[in-house]
């Protein structure tokens, strides 16, 4: 009895995990003058167990961080949980990712390497295309 409890338990363990796929990744075109830019995606979860974005890199930004937007302000995020079975959409006026003292302006057309971190799946690397976006953001809010 013991030996078949165990066995189950390990199966179950081996069963559960997330399995996370990126797509349609893009970054914001900004003004020379800008410091800052985001990134958006959806973040599917294709396992069947919970998943949570902790952390970002880029190579043209020195910081990145996770942000969401509520009633056009932005505000820090520590983690964005990707449960399972689900796409979480990250877009303008929603979560995104704020690409923080821009090493590099991103122009439309570029390629921009994003690694995502998470907790489970540790990282994933992306390849953003860069686009003009209508409309502005509030970029400096919350910052
Ligand atoms: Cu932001």
């Amino acid at each position: 009895m013991r030996k078949l409890l165990l066995a189950v338990g390990l199966s179950g363990i081996a069963l559960a995990a997330p399995k996370i796929e990126v797509k349609d990744a893009w970054v914001r075109e900004v003004p020379p003058v800008s410091s800052m830019s985001a990134a958006y995606m959806v973040i599917e979860n294709k396992g069947d167990q919970a998943d949570k974005l902790v952390g970002a890199s880029t190579n043209i930004a020195k910081v990145v961080e996770l942000h969401e937007t509520v009633g056009g302000k932005m505000r820090r995020i520590k983690a964005l949980e990707i449960p399972p079975g689900k796409s979480v959409e990250l877009k303008p006026g929603g979560y995104h990712l704020m690409l923080i003292n821009l090493t590099e302006k991103p122009k439309e057309g570029q390629k921009v390497e994003i690694t995502l971190k998470f907790e489970k799946s540790g990282d994933v690397k992306v390849q953003a295309n860069v686009k003009k976006a209508e409309g502005g953001m509030h970029m400096h809010e919350g910052h």
